[in-house]
């Protein structure tokens, strides 16, 4: 089933529920901020201070970072680009059986985006909600000139604390660490113990975030860079929308295309990042 649900002050979501998952997505950002499995407590941490306002990210689920990831070059534009904080359009919706409930949600280029980025595009997020949880993110170049994104599913997810937690899979790869502006090798899997902000780069195998009873596979495709980020105690307390002891119950792994993994696009042409993410019990 899927339900528009409408709040107080006008802020709009997708209320989606099949035998396999329930799944809430507002069409600000076509931002995901809630996903359960039947078998499992939720996978997306969302902040109990989350402030659900229009012009606003929420803070947590999935916010779409786009057309770039981080700062622009021009510092006085917005953090992580302006898809999050775009109104975007159910395009399309289907119940593909009583498990499987698929959506797709797109942003077109406006009068106000092409003020803040100077290109024609189409994007949509196609979404898969079922026993797993399937974000397909597709870029076309609308434009007569070539353009380059960079970009993320920034997603936050819900685990029982962060001393309990560690994440298998970029043991081997290189990464940008954004405190020191540094590029380092991981050795060994990650444990959290300070504040960490990290590009990984040269990714060729799934993530693994391993809690104490259970495990989210992240899949990427279409990516080989991903972020792994925690603010640790002094930057949460910074942060808006997000309480002080927040940092404990949330770990961002995002599935990217950061740094030289940025895309370039050629009218006409489209890029697709591919995010699939499974829980299983242990
Ligand atoms: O992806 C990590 C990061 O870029 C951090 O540096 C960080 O502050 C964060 O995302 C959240 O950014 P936001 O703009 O949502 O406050």
């Amino acid at each position: 089933m899927i339900n528009l649900q409408k709040l107080k002050n006008g802020f709009e979501y997708l209320d989606i529920s099949n035998k396999s998952a329930h799944a809430k997505i507002a069409l600000q950002g076509a931002h995901i901020f809630h996903y359960a499995p039947h078998n499992s407590n939720p996978l997306l941490w969302l902040s109990q201070a989350s402030d659900f306002e229009l012009g606003k990210a929420i803070r947590g689920g999935v916010p779409i970072c786009w057309p770039w990831f981080g700062m622009s070059e021009n510092p006085e534009l917005p953090q992580h680009g302006f898809a999050r904080t775009s109104m975007w359009q159910l395009s399309a919706s289907s119940e593909i059986d009583a498990h499987t409930t698929e959506l797709t949600l797109t942003l077109k280029h406006s009068k106000s985006s092409l003020k803040l980025w100077p290109y024609r595009f189409e994007l949509s997020l196609h979404v898969r909600v079922s026993d797993t949880l399937t974000m397909e993110l597709k870029t076309t170049n609308l434009d007569e000139k070539p353009f380059k994104i960079t970009q993320a599913l920034h997603s936050y997810f819900q685990i029982s604390d962060i001393s309990h937690v560690h994440i298998e899979g970029l043991g081997k790869s290189s990464y940008f660490d954004a405190l020191t502006q540094e590029q380092y090798q991981q050795n060994g899997d990650i444990e959290f113990y300070q504040e960490v902000d990290r590009i990984y780069q040269g990714i060729k195998h799934e993530i693994r975030l391993v809690d104490i009873k259970r495990q989210i596979v992240i899949k990427n495709e279409g990516s080989s860079s991903a972020v792994v980020w925690n603010p640790w105690i002094e930057k949460c307390a910074r942060m808006s929308a997000m309480n002080n002891d927040a940092y404990r119950t949330m770990v961002c792994i995002e599935s990217a295309n950061a740094l030289e993994d940025a895309k370039a696009i050629a009218p006409l042409q489209s890029h697709t990042l591919k995010a699939y993410i499974e829980v299983t019990n242990l």
